[in-house]
């Protein structure tokens, strides 16, 4: 059993495992390097060869104890119709949702376009040591929403006025997430991690139906199919206790606005990951940042907990400084 695995579901508090979200990506200057030839990111993320060689890139360079697959959250929106292209320090840019397109694509056609992704998954397992995990993904139903229906420019009316499609579209995708992570298991995922990146933009009047019941859904799913998951619902602040004790994860990822003492008091049944700000680590110097890791590594002592940060790495983010990082945890735990 790998480490994390010990820890989320044997609830080990002796390995403090670590790894990082966005451990992949433009930080690297050796992903930086592939992306140069690749301009098209979706392309990339259906090319089994690289998506294997950048996942495994990470792992070369630092002891932490999982990889996680190459891909995006987008690519379930892009195998329901819907064009994804990302622009160079902008986001991704989505084709406008077509409900025809998106409610008739069947399940079949749904995994034949994810395929690829299922194949870089063995791929890089067979490639992978036993003793790393490898963690498969899917965003979350309103996270997924947020960027199929452009929410970033429509706002809270919009979302007010569409109740009853956008609870069509939750439906429709609770189905096929839960058989995208299924999928992912299959072909040698050992872990998967859910991301509710938008969480934290609900009013309390909308988290219920499109955060908490959505999540609930999935992780049931998880569990009656033995798949070890991780909850990351960004951005809820103090509703991180109803959500944990609704959905019931195997783990919960926290971000930099939760103070690792009420997480410690308030999740205590779950396995806790994450929390430290990836802000500190280009705006503080190295000795300050370690400090703040051994402040982390303390207040989860006696927890399980998987170490890693609030949110993804930033692009600008110096490796040596992950290495130093890891190498910290490693000593401390
Ligand atoms: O320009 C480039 O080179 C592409 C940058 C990039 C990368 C490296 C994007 C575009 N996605 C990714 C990979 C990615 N995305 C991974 C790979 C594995 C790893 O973590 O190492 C993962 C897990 C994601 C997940 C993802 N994509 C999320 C959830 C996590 C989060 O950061 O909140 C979200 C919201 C996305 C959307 C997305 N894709 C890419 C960008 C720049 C964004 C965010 C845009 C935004 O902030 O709205």
């Amino acid at each position: 059993m790998t480490p994390i695995l010990k820890t989320l579901k044997e609830k080990d508090t002796t390995c403090k495992p670590v790894w990082f979200m966005r451990q992949a990506g433009r930080y690297l200057p050796e992903f930086r390097e592939i992306r140069k030839t690749n301009q098209n990111f979706v392309d990339l993320c259906i090319n089994p060869n690289l998506v294997e060689k950048i996942t495994l890139q990470p792992i070369q360079r630092f002891k932490i104890d999982a990889a996680i697959i190459f891909s995006d959250i987008l690519m379930i929106p892009y195998a329901l119709g819907q064009k994804v292209t990302f622009q160079k320090d902008q986001g991704p840019i989505i084709s406008n949702f077509d409900e025809k397109k998106f409610f008739g694509t069947s399940e079949e056609e749904f995994i034949n376009k994810l395929n690829p992704v299922y194949e870089a998954i063995k791929k890089t397992r067979k490639s992978l040591l036993l003793s790393k995990s490898l963690i498969g993904f899917a965003g979350a139903p309103w996270t997924l929403i947020y960027y199929m229906f452009n929410i970033k420019n429509k706002g809270s009316f919009f979302i007010k006025n569409h109740s009853d499609i956008i609870l069509r579209v939750i439906e429709k995708l609770n189905v096929l997430i839960n058989i995208h992570l299924r999928k992912q298991k299959e072909a040698g995922a050992d872990i998967v991690q859910i991301f509710d990146s938008w969480a934290g933009l609900l009013k309390n009047e909308e988290l219920n139906k499109y955060c908490i019941l959505p999540n609930k859904k999935i992780i049931s799913y998880c569990k009656r199919n033995n798949i070890p998951n991780i909850c990351f619902p960004k951005g809820l602040k103090d509703k991180y206790k109803e959500f944990v004790e609704q959905v019931l994860p195997d783990g919960i990822s926290i971000d930099h606005d939760i103070e690792p003492e009420w997480a410690l008091n308030n999740l205590k049944e779950t396995c806790i990951q994450g929390g430290m700000d990836p802000r500190i680590l280009i705006e503080q110097e190295e000795k300050k940042v370690l400090h703040t890791v051994d402040k982390y590594l303390e207040v989860f002592h006696n927890c399980p907990y998987i170490f890693n940060l609030g949110h993804g790495i930033l692009p600008r983010t110096n490796p040596e400084l992950i290495k130093k990082i890891t190498e910290r945890v490693k000593e401390r735990k």
